[in-house]
């Protein structure tokens, strides 16, 4: 008896997401309902992540990308992602905050989850990234970034600069000089 679909957020996850996210109760409850709804089983397999990336991108190949960002968010890599790490996601790439950037960048750069980033995951990234971007923008894009290599090349260069070879974790406070 009783609507079953409908199950309530539990307490703890909610103390949780209060104490870790700029979001309201109110917030949070709100879009629970929301994921609950659009979400019936309280989890988003990657082949319906993949089909939220498609919507928002309609013409441009996000499968490699959607992976990606799947992979970064689904933080107990179980394969699904729950509402917890929804939220947390959401908080991660919405928030003003420059280090919670980083970390969720981070994260999506390190493919093999093994706490550095090297040179074939950046130019990983940076091939999904290029198909999202539409045939006749990328034609327009500045001579040294308008292939994924290049890019790759660019950002790995930068990454160089602060640090030697491998990119290490960026919370973490860089060793003094
Ligand atoms: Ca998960
Ligand atoms: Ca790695």
């Amino acid at each position: 008896m009783g609507n079953s679909t409908s199950s309530k957020l539990s307490k703890e996850i909610l103390e949780d997401l209060k104490l870790n996210t700029k979001f309201s109760q109110t917030e949070i409850s709100l879009w629970y309902e929301n994921f609950q709804k659009q979400c019936p089983s309280g989890r988003i397999t990657p082949a319906e992540f993949e089909q939220i990336y498609a919507r928002f991108f309609p013409d441009s190949d996000t499968a490699g990308y959607a992976r990606h960002v799947f992979r970064s968010f689904d933080t107990n890599d179980d394969g699904t992602l729950d509402f917890k790490e929804y939220i947390i996601a959401l908080h991660m790439t919405s928030s003003g905050r420059t280090t919670r950037k980083l970390e969720w960048a981070f994260s999506l750069f390190d493919v093999d989850k093994n706490g550095y980033i090297n040179k074939s995951e950046v130019t990983e990234i940076c091939q999904a990234i290029f198909k999202l971007i539409p045939k006749e923008e990328q034609a327009a894009l500045p001579d040294d970034e308008n292939s994924p290599e290049k890019r790759a090349d660019k950002l790995w260069a930068f990454f160089e600069k602060k640090d030697n070879g491998e990119s290490s974790d960026p919370s973490q406070p860089p060793p003094l000089p």
